[in-house]
């Protein structure tokens, strides 16, 4: 990527600062430190913070084994099993009445979990499951609502190294059929339903369709009772969680794993093609989620209410709901359903009620409260919070310092951490007592990690130049392999720069070699040989009053080969939407970026098309900016945007 090619980035025009206060950097869990620790001895550092963080049942006798590369071997010769660090060895640490989870489900229904029902919960749970005869090795799919269920079910099964798969309860019965047949799963783990938007919303008939395309791995469906809706039950096949699980015994011996046993199976969607069977072990994944968890958040788990809330669907949950949280012994919230249902303040609700203290999110969720108005916010207490956590998108500056602003009461470190599915844990991300934070920037490789940016040759650029996210020496909670496709696996991601690690991620250092995403490479447009970032144009279009959610694609064009073609949101308190305003952005994005960036065409609707996991799927967008039929919208979190965008188009014509 030409460096005069990329130059064009109101991002990098971003100057506040925003320094961790004496205070907090006084009582932080990681200092400076950690970084020259890192740096003297890489591979000493996670050993000792793998034997400080997690119980080992045998001592590893080598950190790293990369002979195979690219598939590693982390803390080799090791034993461990990954319940046991998350629950068993906090109750025998005398710790069994802390909280492990504040349940809170949609309808106002709520349990307390502590770390010794946990302990009960999934001996119960893992008894059961041996007894439908899953051992060691066998996959188990969980096809669950967000509720505590499915962390006892993921940790049951890691508790007999049984790997997990969890399919995204939102997912269709298609996804689900495809995910069990390529894993060959031996059991199905579901419930009736969940609650959300205030209505039951039903999974077992998605799991009855799947397996009636035919899934001949599947011994028996074990069904959770959440919303009691009518149920058909196989005979034979399906079995209540409440008949086989809470007569189970409570009392479970695990076994430890070895270091490389494989954990879980997570399916992430490739740029195309069929999903990616994401293979991740115990060891490594382990040691690098608790680390991350604790460093990356301060955490204090004696005191700290912790919440997360992604769904534990994607690989944000299985990181930082369950394996980290509960490796660290920390107290979280888990919510059911909806920030806007009864009402739109209900997740400021759920902070001032349990005093949370740490939150994680998405830009996609700050970005849609921007729009609901910073006076829902400000109904309630939200001084318990002391860090904010940004994941699964580059974060605009604008919603940075909202969060921090409105949310955070110019307060909180946010730390805006940058990773993958294939990663496994967090790798580029501020420490909150450490780093001088850069609104917009996920800044800096956390110590033990190493990052680069790199040009078309796959060669360093300097300070100032952009590129392409690339990751030079292993990590622990790297992914294996691609499930039963060892070539993808290499093809993907090893072999547009051999040796090292492609993330797929456009990115640029500024003058201080802090590292700013720009979204997938595949975002990436080339307007009259002008390369843009479809991110940099969105954050140009957010800093504008008027907008609130922005979504730019390049459309095919004969002259300029793409031209820019913006969807935008405009905030509630905007009502103009007409030529004027149109103008108007165009002009703004030309005095944020330069003339090239300014969209050709904007259009204004009322929603983005986003994934389950937030993710803007410009792909549908494109369809749209180029006057095609739209393509596949079945892994959109709502199938009706399209109608909607395209209708909304139609009428405004
Ligand atoms: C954890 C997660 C991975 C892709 C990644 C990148 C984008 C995630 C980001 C970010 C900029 C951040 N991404 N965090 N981009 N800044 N802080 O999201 O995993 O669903 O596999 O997505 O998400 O493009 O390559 P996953």
């Amino acid at each position: 990527m030409a460096e005069e090619n990329t130059g064009l980035s109101n991002l990098l025009h971003e100057e506040r600062h925003f320094p961790p206060s004496d205070e907090f950097a006084r009582h932080a869990v990681a200092g400076a430190e950690l970084y020259d620790q890192a740096k003297s001895d890489r591979l000493g550092f996670w050993a000792d913070w793998s034997r400080k963080l997690l119980t080992w049942d045998t001592d590893f006798t080598e950190t790293l084994d990369w002979s195979d590369a690219p598939t590693a071997s982390w803390f080799v010769g090791g034993k461990l099993n990954a319940a046991y660090n998350c629950v068993d060895r906090h109750v025998e640490a005398g710790n069994g009445d802390r909280v492990a989870i504040h349940f809170e489900g949609e309808p106002g229904d709520t349990r307390t979990i502590t770390y010794s029902d946990l302990q009960r919960e999934v001996n119960k749970a893992a008894n059961a499951f041996a007894d439908l005869g899953v051992g060691a090795g066998d996959r188990v799919a969980i096809y669950m609502p967000m509720i505590p269920e499915t962390v006892f079910a993921m940790l049951a099964c890691a508790r007999l190294g049984a790997p997990h798969s969890v399919v995204f309860g939102g997912y269709s019965a298609d996804a689900l059929n495809s995910r069990i047949l390529d894993a060959e799963a031996k059991l199905v783990i579901t419930a009736d339903g969940g609650y959300r938007r205030g209505a039951p919303s039903s999974l077992k008939p998605a799991v009855d369709d799947a397996l009636a395309s035919g899934a001949p791995s599947v011994t028996n469906v074990v069904v959770v009772r959440r919303t009691g809706e009518e149920m058909t039950m196989t005979e034979g096949r399906d079995l209540w969680w409440h008949d086989v699980v809470d007569s189970a015994s409570d009392q479970h011996a695990c076994e430890a794993m070895d270091s490389e046993h494989p954990l879980f199976i997570l399916y992430t969607s490739g740029t195309t093609g069929k999903p990616k069977g994401i293979v991740h072990t115990t060891g490594g994944y382990l040691t690098q989620c608790a680390y991350t968890h604790k460093n990356v958040f301060d955490l204090h788990p004696e005191s700290d209410v912790y919440w997360c809330s992604a769904d534990v669907g994607w690989v944000t949950g299985h990181s930082y709901i369950v394996y980290g949280p509960l490796a660290n012994g920390a107290t979280q919230v888990m919510y059911e359903g909806t920030p806007d249902t009864p009402h739109k303040g209900r997740w400021w609700e759920i902070v001032e009620k349990y005093g949370v203290s740490i939150l994680y999110t998405a830009p996609t969720a700050i970005r849609t409260c921007m729009k609901w108005g910073e006076d829902i916010p400000a109904k309630y207490d939200l001084s318990s919070l002391r860090v904010l956590g940004s994941v699964g998108e580059p974060i605009n500056p604008e919603a940075w310092i909202w969060y921090r602003h409105v949310i955070g009461g110019d307060r909180t470190p946010v730390v805006d951490t940058w990773w993958q599915t294939e990663t496994g844990a967090i790798m580029i991300s501020p420490l909150p007592g450490v780093t001088d934070a850069k609104p917009g920037s996920a800044q800096v490789p956390l110590p033990g990690i190493s990052a680069d940016v790199v040009d078309d040759e796959g060669d360093p650029v300097p300070d100032g130049g952009g590129g392409y996210l690339v990751l030079t020496e292993p990590w622990p909670s790297m992914l294996r392999g691609i499930w039963k496709n060892p070539e993808r696996f290499k093809e993907t991601y090893w072999s547009r720069f051999p040796g090292i690690y492609f993330a797929g991620d456009g990115a640029k250092k500024d003058e201080d070699g802090d590292i700013w995403l720009l979204g997938r490479v595949d975002d990436v447009m080339n307007v009259s040989g002008h390369r843009l970032s479809t991110t940099e144009i969105e954050s140009a279009l957010v800093s504008h009053e008027k907008v609130a959610e922005a979504a730019v694609v390049g459309a095919a064009d004969a002259t300029s080969g793409q031209a820019v073609v913006a969807f935008v949101i405009l905030r509630g308190t905007a009502s103009d939407s007409g030529d004027a305003l149109v103008k108007e952005l165009r002009d703004h994005v030309a005095h944020e970026i330069g003339g090239i960036a300014k969209p050709r065409r904007i259009l204004v609707v009322s929603e983005l098309p986003k994934t389950r996991s937030g993710k803007i799927m410009r792909r549908l967008l494109q369809d749209v900016a180029e006057n095609r039929e739209v393509g596949d919208a079945s892994t959109l979190a709502d199938s009706s945007v399209m109608d909607l965008i395209q209708e909304g188009l139609k009428t405004a014509k």
